[in-house]
């Protein structure tokens, strides 16, 4: 066991090597082999960069050639590096290249900013950290400078784009190199990469996915969402993000052999005419956005035929918005109720109409253990509501560098605690019914409420601050600060919100609403009852 990512038993890894599911390979190994099959076969493709379109062929080589230039930049295995990337065709030169050596990826979102990139480069000790020049009117090459006078380890930054003072990726060698084949490259069992968890305390947690039990996640959710080498997958969210990444995703496209299309923007004006040109088959959608797409669809001049399969989750999708999916968009409606820690749940393609539209799906493995428990750990009778704990063969068995939260995140004998509560039905199949963590789910974006809590605390102004949930028509949840101030002192909630903004923390964390209160409402025991602000906070306003 490495010290910083907690693995599975050996009796464990024993059975899912034996059942097959970890099969020895990794994710280098599986598009080397797909370039083999299908060098000419188109593999992505690049709407935003002048619609560029790689094939197996070259992806593979493009992958082979930057990690030969990073290798020659002192970038080796086990290294971290922070990707922040959008939904462009280097995402995946770079995270190959990355794959290729065994330096791991730490996957940030493109929303992301300075404190949390602060903090992933301090964190993982990361070498080096890829950017793209602008994103969205955010120029990433400042936010860049600064998180490089900081972070010790940070050696390089890699820009996609023009690079002002940090390094171009188009500058890094890409010549073909003789030390990539001399160069020891990962274990099927090492850490692939680091994913972010949605968090509930203050500090984000990296979360280690072995290539072993990722690519057993990736292969067996494209069985279950009949993907194979002639379906065209349409990456919509952004591209790290584990549910476009690998449900079954951009993975599950490159693995079978089929075709990636990157979404600029998710929007029905950007979305609705690559699907008609690329002839896009699936696609994966948080419920705001298939909400949009689905008030879009009937006055589109588009044609969505193609379109085959939309998987939708992230976030709970309302039974009513789940009937009128499928019909309005002429696809199969797939819910998934996946977490980056492991554990994916899809509703299945032969699944009747009630079980698609009122359920979160079942596991994707025979070995996804499921209980569903109450506040001191015991079994609910069958069917009842309770914890959803889990462990199997793609769920972590513990965060990476987090031995006193992992003692708290996960029970003696290795089930990971969800935080969420949810039910079974007599098939299997899980209905999430809350939630126990203290997050906010805004529109499938998770915000920690202590994060946000501890930021908005730093303002000398305030005394005290609380962050729950709103229930909101369009995202599910919007988040809302109540705050105590300290005697004398005044604030507007304008300046609350420009407060986090100013401390650098991802735009979908600003609190959306902000009261100002005297005291909060307590417990019996004291403590603040966030369970009294919902309430209060979802109370019609005048
Ligand atoms: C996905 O992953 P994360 O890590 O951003 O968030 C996981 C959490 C879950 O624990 C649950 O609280 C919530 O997001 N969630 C859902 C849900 N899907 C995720 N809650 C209700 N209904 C759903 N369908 O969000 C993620 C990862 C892989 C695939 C899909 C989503």
């Amino acid at each position: 066991m490495s010290a910083d990512a907690p693995t599975w038993p050996a009796a464990f890894a024993e059975r899912y090597r034996a059942a097959g599911y970890w099969q020895g390979e990794t994710f280098g190994q599986m598009l080397a082999a797909r370039a083999q099959e299908f060098p000419d076969r188109v593999a992505v493709v690049d709407p935003a960069g002048e619609g560029r379109r790689w094939t197996y062929g070259e992806l593979d080589r493009r992958a082979d050639r930057l990690a030969a230039g990073f290798l020659a930049a002192g970038i080796g295995r086990g290294d971290r590096v922070v990707v922040q990337l959008p939904n462009i065709a280097e995402f995946f030169e770079v995270v190959f290249a990355l794959f290729r050596i065994g330096a791991l990826p730490v996957f940030a979102l493109p929303a992301h900013r300075e404190t949390e990139i602060r903090y992933f480069c301090e964190f993982s000790e990361a070498v080096a950290y890829v950017i793209a020049d602008r994103h969205e009117g955010f120029d990433h090459r400042e936010l860049a400078a600064r998180v490089k006078a900081q972070a010790r380890a940070l050696r390089h930054v890699f820009v996609v784009g023009d690079p002002g003072g940090h390094t171009a990726l188009g500058s890094v060698p890409r010549e073909p190199d003789d030390r990539l084949d001399s160069h020891r490259g990962p274990q099927a069992s090492d850490v692939a990469f680091l994913q972010l968890s949605g968090g509930s305390t203050g500090i984000p947690k990296l979360i280690p996915r072995t290539h072993d039990d990722y690519l057993y996640s990736v292969r067996a959710s494209n069985e279950i969402c009949a993907v194979d080498e002639n379906s065209v997958h349409l990456i919509v969210l952004p591209a790290a993000h584990n549910f476009p990444l690998s449900s079954p995703g951009s993975l599950g496209a490159l693995c079978a052999g089929a075709r990636v299309v990157l979404c600029p923007a998710p929007a029905p004006d950007t979305a609705f005419p690559l699907i008609e040109s690329e002839a896009v088959t699936i696609t994966g959608l948080v419920p705001p956005l298939a909400l949009l797409w689905t008030e879009a669809a009937p006055h589109t001049s588009h044609d969505l035929s193609s379109l085959e399969v939309l998987l939708v989750g992230g976030a709970k999708l309302s039974e009513e918005a789940a009937r009128r999916i499928g019909p309005v968009l002429g696809c199969v409606l797939q819910q998934v109720f996946g977490m980056a820690e492991g554990l994916v749940n899809y509703t299945r393609l032969d699944d009747d109409e009630e079980t698609v539209v009122t359920t979160q799906g079942r596991p994707i493995s025979p070995d996804d253990e499921v209980r569903i428990v109450d506040e001191a750990d015991r079994d609910v009778p069958p069917g009842g509501t309770g914890h959803l704990l889990t462990r199997g063969p793609y769920t972590i068995r513990g965060y990476w560098r987090a031995p006193e939260h992992n003692a708290r995140s996960f029970t003696p004998d290795g089930f990971y605690r969800t935080g969420d509560i949810a039910r079974s039905t007599p098939s299997g199949h899980l209905v999430v019914e809350g939630r126990a963590k203290d997050q906010i789910n805004r529109g499938g974006e998770k915000i920690a409420a202590e994060e946000v809590e501890n930021v908005i605390l730093g303002h000398p102004a305030v005394h005290d601050v609380s962050v729950v949930s709103v229930p909101d028509d369009y995202l599910g949840e919007r988040s809302c600060a109540y705050v105590i101030l300290r005697p004398d002192a005044e604030l507007r909630p304008a300046a609350v919100r420009r407060y986090v903004r100013e401390r650098g923390l991802a735009a979908y964390k600003i609190p959306d609403r902000v009261e100002f209160v005297e005291a909060f409402p307590s417990t019996g025991i004291g403590k603040v009852s966030k369970k009294d602000l919902r309430t209060t906070a979802a109370r019609p306003r005048h």
